[in-house]
């Protein structure tokens, strides 16, 4: 998913149409030529895409097949270890591909069946309201491109690793996309930036960074700790809260690193419960009185 930070390169037009990708000095890739040439190709193919056609065909170099398998096999145990039941569901029936990168077009076939869910290519930062409401509509904004080889664990910008392994396996199973769809609908009844920003903060702290009890053992459902080899061996070490909708929808995070504060749940049905519930109903008006008697806390 998309937030703003220093992480979301700007994307900027050239004459003939091309994009240009301006990525960070703080960037793994910044001093790579190679690998911003990669990022300037796969962003002018996502801003050539129609709506309503299927995800262009992203033209992926073995290096970066190989950061995909990289990843991908790390995960096979860390998620059987790791992830909650759900996701793991999900994830056998999607069967994503081990040893290349899937077409977001085919991912969106496989899905079809399943959730319906599909995947809209992005091309840079998609603002909060269009890539919230798209979820609404069964649409997942998605990046195509491949982190960088030097960072296979941990990157604090969505790429096609967690945009597919991370959230692709939940939007395979129909219980995770029923709250994608709340937390869509909720973002379109609300107006102001206030409470858009308090359910997109819900959001990151639950089908983001969310984790539960399982039998007894802490284990993550949120696709930003699910897509990370690095971040799914430490979230049972940070800072553990119970699940409350006002502290999540208050709470200060960073997107650069590793979160150290996570919120539990008791089950998966307490998610859909308190947090599913949330943005049911929630409103301009709800958000207001919440954030009336919640100050925001780091
Ligand atoms: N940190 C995640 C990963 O390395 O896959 C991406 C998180 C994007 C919000
Ligand atoms: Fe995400």
């Amino acid at each position: 998913m998309f937030e703003e930070g220093q992480y979301f390169a700007p994307v900027t037009a050239n004459e003939d149409g091309a994009l240009e990708v301006h990525l960070g000095a703080d960037h793994p890739g910044f001093a790579d030529p190679e690998y911003r040439a990669r990022r300037d190709a796969l962003a002018t193919l996502a801003n050539n895409w129609r709506p309503g056609t299927p995800a262009p065909i992203a033209p992926y170099t073995d290096d970066e097949h190989r950061v995909w398998q990289v990843v991908s096999e790390a995960l096979v145990t860390k998620h059987r270890s790791y992830a909650c039941r759900e996701f793991l569901d999900g994830k056998e029936s999607l069967g994503l591909p081990i040893d290349h990168i899937p077409q977001l077009a085919e991912v969106s076939e496989w899905l079809a069946p399943l959730t319906g869910y599909r995947y809209q290519p992005a091309a840079g930062l998609v603002p909060l309201r269009e890539f919230y409401g798209s979820l609404a509509d069964k649409a997942f904004w998605s990046t195509q491109y491949v982190r960088h080889h030097s960072v296979p664990l941990y990157t604090p910008e969505p790429d096609v690793l967690h945009e597919v392994v991370g959230h692709g396996n939940t939007l395979a199973n129909p219980r995770f996309t029923a709250l994608y769809e709340l937390a869509g609908q909720a973002s379109r009844r609300v107006q102001s930036a206030d409470a858009l920003e308090f359910v997109s903060k819900v959001f990151w702290f639950t089908l983001e960074f969310g984790v539960l009890w399982e039998a007894g053992e802490l284990k993550a459902y949120g696709a930003g700790i699910l897509s990370s080899p690095g971040e799914i061996e430490a979230f049972r070490g940070m800072n553990i809260r119970p699940l409350d909708v006002a502290t999540m929808g208050t709470q200060v995070y960073d997107i650069t690193d590793y979160q150290d504060v996570l919120y539990v749940a008791e089950s998966f049905a307490q998610v859909e419960d308190v947090v599913g519930g949330f943005w049911a109903d929630c409103t301009d008006d709800s958000i207001a009185a919440i954030l009336a008697r919640t100050p925001a806390h780091a």
